[in-house]
């Protein structure tokens, strides 16, 4: 698609309560601010923004088997939900601002209730995919996929606030790309479900076009389904994106990133984008912070048919002498 024919949808969830460091809430508006919104519309996408979404504040909030600030992470998941039907339905392609990586419960339970049956692509350097019961940190943005699942339902406790999603992703529709850092149960869950995995090895071995080409051959083998990408920028390795609350070693690098993104447009099935995880108090320079915000953003544009060959517009015609 041309980015002339495509159009975002934007919403902010500055929501930080899947994990434990502060500063991530502010990512959304980090990203604005580093020009997102007028440099998808110079490339010619038409923008909408939504605005940041407000979530509510729970007093009582304790541990349930573990995990924390679950009401927290449950409410605001289901704000984002409506949230993201309400984009879909207005006919864009919804982009999320994190916010957190527990985020993807509710962008991902919103894009397929208001779109169906999905692909997702999960950019990342972990699978997170804990259950409540194996998660040894009770963050709740390592186990986003764990909910989703619908070969997980038997495994996941029911949890407050939670009672308004069901599982919406089937295994077979999902594939991990960057993975570096897996706990022992995520790595016994993928194996027994069988989930297609690019980790950061396989991109060392078969370079990041055949990933990209295996991941696109993978996912239609079966129906060309709306793809739903959730793009943790700590999948970038942290000499570019540092910015962000659990940095991996060995990451992708930015080219691999923007790579996957101009794939990923060129299907035409790209409906909605999670942008998560940055984090601007975890940059220890100012540069280390415009060098996070600004990798996102370029990965955003990516998203949105930005090609590194150059582009151009539609109706552009050369200037006459
Ligand atoms: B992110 C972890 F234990 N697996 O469950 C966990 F290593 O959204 C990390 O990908 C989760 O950044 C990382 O807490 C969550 C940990
Ligand atoms: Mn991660
Ligand atoms: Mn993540
Ligand atoms: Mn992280």
């Amino acid at each position: 698609p041309h980015p002339q024919q495509l159009s975002a949808g934007i919403i902010g969830a500055p929501f930080s309560k899947g994990q434990s460091r502060d500063g991530v809430e502010s990512g959304p508006d980090r990203i604005r601010a580093a020009g997102l919104l007028d440099r998808l519309q110079l490339q010619g996408c038409a923008v909408k923004d939504y605005g940041n979404l407000t979530f509510e504040d729970f007093v009582l909030d304790e541990p349930v088997r573990g995990s924390k600030r679950v009401r927290a992470v449950g409410s605001a998941n289901q704000r984002l939900s409506e949230a993201v039907q309400t984009v879909k339905r207005d006919g864009h392609t919804a982009v999320v601002l994190g916010g957190d990586h527990s985020l993807a419960i509710g962008s991902i339970h919103g894009h397929a209730a208001a779109a169906g049956p999905l692909s997702v692509v999960w950019v990342d350097a972990h699978a997170d995919v804990n259950t409540p019961l194996t998660s040894y940190t009770g963050n709740l943005h390592g186990q986003p996929m764990s909910y989703l699942l619908y070969e997980l339902r038997s495994k996941v406790p029911e949890l407050p606030n939670f009672s308004w999603m069901k599982p919406c992703v089937s295994s077979r529709d999902l594939v991990y790309v960057g993975l570096r850092d897996v706990d022992p149960a995520e790595h016994y869950i993928l194996k027994l479900l069988g989930v297609k995995v690019f980790s950061m090895s396989q991109v060392d071995q078969l370079g990041v076009a055949r990933v990209m080409e295996e991941t696109c051959d993978y996912l239609w083998e079966r129906a060309k389904k709306p793809i739903h990408l959730s793009f943790d920028i700590d999948a970038i390795d942290p000499s570019v994106a540092p910015a962000t609350g659990t940095p991996v070693v060995g990451g992708l690098s930015y080219r691999e990133g923007l790579f996957i993104t101009e794939q990923l447009c060129q299907t035409g099935l790209l409906s909605a984008v999670d942008l998560v995880e940055v984090n601007p108090l975890r940059g220890q320079t100012e540069g280390q912070v415009h060098s996070t915000v600004s990798t996102a953003v370029d990965i955003l544009l990516g998203c949105f048919g930005r090609l590194r060959e150059g582009n151009h517009l539609l109706d552009y015609s050369l200037p006459e002498p």
